[in-house]
């Protein structure tokens, strides 16, 4: 007997509409448990989906998708959803190169309405539809599903400036647990705990919630209900209503796990004239008490015992975002101006410690990069040393800033970028395949890569010693390092290193290409051909030198590097070579011209040809064939 009898007879969300509200109860705590299994297998966002069961029910019984559009921010939190729009099946490989994303994609259904990853976006694209709906002729109705954490980016507020502003019909759902991957921070974040936790503004909703109950929900004494409710809001509250004044009418605040109570707002929702909020109550991890007791952890995870909560994944330690926490609290001590800034990402890029010991020297920002990156200009011209960490993905909010407020006036900020390259399981939005070609098209911005965890630390210490912006680029996980010590070694500004010799190719790699590169030499050498192996360290400035002396020396030069080819160091070596009137022959090998899909990171560089066989493989046939095929 299935233990999910409820969620196996639901192939759509009209299904939903059959169910009582204990079916539905049942059928929460079903979504629940396959929830938890499949995570505790695949990994992935358990708590953000543990936390809006409820929620995901309740508008899938309310509004018709896909005719309605239900557009969900970052989309991590939309594995309900996928349970609910006939995707059992493909959620069971949760992640996996042939199971479903862990975000919404349109390939994969029709209620899918976009492809989301990066956060604050909901309301924008929500807008963008409900103004082609209306340009159109259409009806259908335009939700956004936003958290409280997303509303802290910047493309939050500019969209509800312009729905304010337009007055379309469009429902903005405000998923508030309190949370963003840590607590949430700012002042908004202040606000909405505010209008939370107001007891006045609970009685307020109680009186309302009896006005409501007492009259049918059609047509125009819906109007009066809503208009009575906000009336008697406006007359008792004590905090101004932010979104009313912005032109957005507020109803809140629903217990989101109640779905009875969730519906009937919604049913307002969708009965309301012009822009509207629904202000919904969550808890992060609902129903799995590791999650509820530490939905940070349980934010997003590898595989785990259900039994325990605890990782079942192999732990790789050191890890680059471990080393350089330690690290930049190293520096911090040895640098009293050096200030570290994260946008929301104090766990993920290892910064928990240096918050604790340094609490006035860290800023969390909130999912506001493109922010980050300015307030980081403004403390270096105010005298102090910032260090901005923000995933190589999440930094390309920030592409402009980084041009104008930092290269143009070569401030001495660092960039710590991590998860570069290919991600894995996150898969194409969560990729950091473009770092390399945006930062080195930027004058001033010197760029580095090291090739293990020791050289992580290192070249951290040797960005302190530099008068302008600097980036250092690292892998997820570990490299090769199995300890890491304090001291660090010196950093030859722009230089390469030899680590191997060879007469036959040379190999010029990018940080964890380095290995690779080294496992490819190892296999050409019993093929008979002998490879030379080099760190690249620097992707700008470039080892020039050591480009045109390889030239000298070889036939052929690849270059190896986990970033799109395009605007590549791959590239760089290229020019640099023609520059130089080299007749070398150049093999670029690094990512294609193309989005990589989700999956684990050995298996897509192999699908990819950049793992050291498929590598070996490639530089045999470039060099002819001589020992193999
Ligand atoms: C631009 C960008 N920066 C950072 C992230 C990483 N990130 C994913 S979810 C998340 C927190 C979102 O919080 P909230 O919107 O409240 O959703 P919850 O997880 O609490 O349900 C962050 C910071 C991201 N996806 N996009």
């Amino acid at each position: 007997m299935s233990d999910t009898p409820l969620l196996d007879a639901i192939s759509g969300p009209a299904d939903l509409k059959e169910l009582d509200y204990d079916d539905l109860e049942r059928l929460a705590g079903e979504i629940r448990h396959i929830i938890v299994e499949t995570t505790a297998k695949c990994g992935g966002h358990l708590a953000p989906s543990l936390g809006v069961v409820e929620l995901t029910i309740a508008i899938h019984r309310v509004f018709e998708s896909p005719r309605d559009r239900i557009v969900w921010d970052v989309g991590h939190q939309s594995y309900a959803h996928k349970l609910l729009t006939g995707r059992k099946e493909e959620f069971t490989r949760l992640r996996c190169q042939d199971g479903c994303s862990g975000f919404p994609r349109r390939q994969e259904s029709p209620h899918d309405v976009n492809n989301p990853g990066h956060s604050s976006t909901s309301i924008s694209y929500a807008l963008g539809l409900a103004i082609a709906r209306d340009l159109a002729g259409d009806d259908h109705h335009v939700v956004a599903v936003v958290g409280d954490g997303a509303l802290t980016g910047g493309m939050s507020f500019e969209a509800l400036n312009q729905a304010g502003h337009l007055r379309k019909n469009l429902i903005i759902i405000l998923n508030d647990n309190g949370m963003s991957i840590s607590r949430n921070v700012g002042a908004m974040s202040a606000y909405l705990t505010q209008l939370r936790l107001n007891p006045k503004y609970m009685r307020v909703k109680d009186e309302v919630k009896e006005i409501i109950e007492s009259v049918p929900f059609v047509g125009a004494p819906t109007d009066r209900i809503i208009h009575s409710f906000k009336d008697r809001l406006k007359n008792f509250l004590i905090p101004e209503f932010i979104f009313e004044e912005l032109g957005i009418q507020y109803v809140g605040v629903v217990d989101g796990h109640d779905i009875q109570a969730v519906e009937r707002d919604l049913k307002l929702a969708k009965a309301a004239e012009g822009p509207i909020l629904i202000h919904v109550l969550t808890r992060k991890g609902k129903g799995y008490p590791p999650a509820e007791r530490d939905p940070d952890l349980f934010h997003g995870l590898g595989p785990f015992d259900i039994e325990t909560g605890k990782s079942l994944g192999k732990k790789e330690e050191p890890s680059y975002t471990s080393v350089f926490g330690q690290v930049l609290c190293d520096m911090a001590r040895a640098e009293p101006r050096l200030v570290a800034i994260t946008a929301a990402m104090k766990l993920g890029t290892g910064l928990d410690d240096f918050a604790r010991l340094f609490p006035r020297r860290f800023l969390d920002v909130g999912i506001a990069e493109q922010h980050a990156v300015t307030l980081a200009a403004g403390l270096a011209l105010g005298g102090y040393r910032p260090v901005v960490s923000i995933y190589s993905t999440f930094l390309q909010r920030a592409i402009d800033q980084l041009i104008q407020e930092i290269c143009l006036q070569n401030l001495a900020v660092i960039f710590t970028l991590d998860r570069a390259g290919l991600v894995g399981e996150d898969g194409p939005t969560h990729h950091g395949a473009f770092d390399l070609t945006y930062l080195r098209m930027m004058p001033n911005m010197m760029v580095m890569a090291p090739r293990d965890q020791e050289e992580l630390r290192d070249m951290l210490w040797a960005a302190l010693d530099i008068k302008g912006p600097v980036a250092v680029r690292y892998p997820r996980g570990a490299g090769s390092s199995t300890t890491v010590g304090p001291d660090p070694r010196p950093i030859a500004i722009g230089g390469s290193v030899r680590l191997r010799r060879g007469a036959d190719v040379a190999l010029l790699a990018v940080g964890r290409m380095v290995d690779t590169a080294l496992g490819a030499a190892d296999i050409l050498s019993h093929e008979g051909i002998e490879a030379e192996v080099c760190n690249a360290r620097f992707v700008k400035p470039m080892d020039e030198v050591m480009v045109v002396e390889l030239a000298s020396r070889h036939r052929l030069i690849a270059t190896l590097e986990d970033n799109v080819l395009i605007g590549g160091f791959g590239e760089g070596v290229a020019a640099t070579l023609e520059r130089s009137g080299s007749s070398c022959k150049i093999l670029n090998i690094g990512l294609p011209d193309r989005f990589v899909g989700h999956g684990k990171v050995p298996e897509l560089f192999r699908v990819e040809g950049m793992d050291a066989a498929s590598i070996a493989r490639t530089v045999r046939r470039e060099l002819g064939g001589e020992a193999g095929e």
